[in-house]
């Protein structure tokens, strides 16, 4: 299919490229990946052509910005990636556009660097790389609490999604995963992390308060829609310290919008499909973590959707969703 939009695309900056060599299997495969990573120009765009991917939003990599303890360098950096990123979009503006790295250590300026990025660089949204560390590394604190609440304020007033991506645990937080570094990861780590933190807000009564709070979830959805049954049926039971108004899960398929990146899988995707509804489901691919051309490979072929359904979800709801101006 022609004409794909893909939005858990990653880059880099110099300050935050580090943070992705604990994923790297050997050095020639990290020269590659460093370059794609870094790259916004000839070959991701040659790649984006290939596979049929006609518009990308940009993103930090993970944990970018939430894993800078210090609140200064978090405000700095940010601002940083998001200029690069603008620039990126500014090159073109019918290939790139951009989710906002936001330095949650400070909410009020996590909010204001949003507003800048959405209302004067044309950013569709933030991407936030899930708990952030604040002051002390062995720290994680979530966007919950009470002290979130001002932040959401602005999310919702600029009405963009926040789509929140995953990160890898941290060692002061992770004793059931000792001697499993693996486990920590991408193949499970990730989506545990990620579910927990989702439904955390699902949980705390944001909701209620913000009825139009849009959130995306990547990897079909870390898991959730296959719980989702489970988690409201178990929870007539054990309610306790649940501070939503309604069922958990109707918070989840009215607030949530789940990409298919790094997920390429027709079981996974029937699942989601079934759950959320064509209309809260995208494409979305997770370069350079993953090769474009599998996840487009997947998508453009898999049989479990019609072909109406396959250019709604590859194409229109991401145009509605993000607001994009797209001939
Ligand atoms: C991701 O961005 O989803 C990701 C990483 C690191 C490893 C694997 C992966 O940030 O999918
Ligand atoms: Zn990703």
């Amino acid at each position: 299919m022609r004409g794909k939009i893909a939005f858990e695309e990653h880059v880099a900056i110099e300050e935050t490229l580090e943070q992705t060599h604990v994923f790297a299997r050997d050095s020639a495969s990290l020269d590659r990946f460093n370059r794609q990573i870094l790259g916004v120009g000839g070959e991701r765009l040659e790649i984006m052509d290939e596979t049929g991917i006609e518009f990308a939003i940009l993103s930090l990599n993970a944990p970018g910005i939430q894993g800078i303890p210090d609140t200064r360098q978090a405000i700095y950096l940010a601002k940083k990636a998001n200029d690069r990123m603008a620039e990126a979009a500014a090159s073109h503006p019918d290939r790139f556009g951009a989710f906002a790295a936001l330095p949650m250590q400070d909410p009020d300026a996590a909010a204001d660097e949003l507003r800048r990025c959405v209302e004067q660089l044309g950013f569709k949204g933030a991407m936030v790389n899930g708990f952030t560390q604040k002051e002390r590394p062995d720290s994680a604190i979530y966007y919950d609490l009470p002290e979130y609440r001002s932040f959401w304020a602005q999310v919702a007033a600029l009405d963009v999604p926040f789509y929140l991506h995953p990160r890898m645990q941290i060692p002061a937080q992770a004793k059931n995963y000792e001697g499993h570094p693996w486990l920590m990861s991408a193949p499970w780590g990730f989506a545990v992390e990620t579910s927990i933190h989702a439904l955390r807000l699902c949980g705390c009564g944001l909701f209620d308060e913000y009825p139009t709070l849009k959130i995306c979830l990547g990897h079909l959805g870390e898991n959730i829609p296959f719980g989702l049954w489970r988690l409201d049926a178990r929870m007539r039971f054990s309610p306790r310290g649940y501070r939503g108004k309604r069922p958990l899960g109707d918070y989840f398929r009215k607030h949530f919008h789940i990409t298919t990146s790094g997920n390429f899988n027709d079981p996974a995707f029937k699942c989601t499909l079934e759950v959320l509804g064509r209309d809260k489901l995208y494409f979305s691919a997770d370069y350079p973590f993953e090769k474009m051309q599998d996840a487009a490979d997947w998508y453009d072929s898999t049989t479990t959707i019609s072909e109406q359904d396959r250019l709604q979800i590859g194409r229109s709801n991401a145009v509605k969703l993000l607001k994009l101006d797209l001939k």
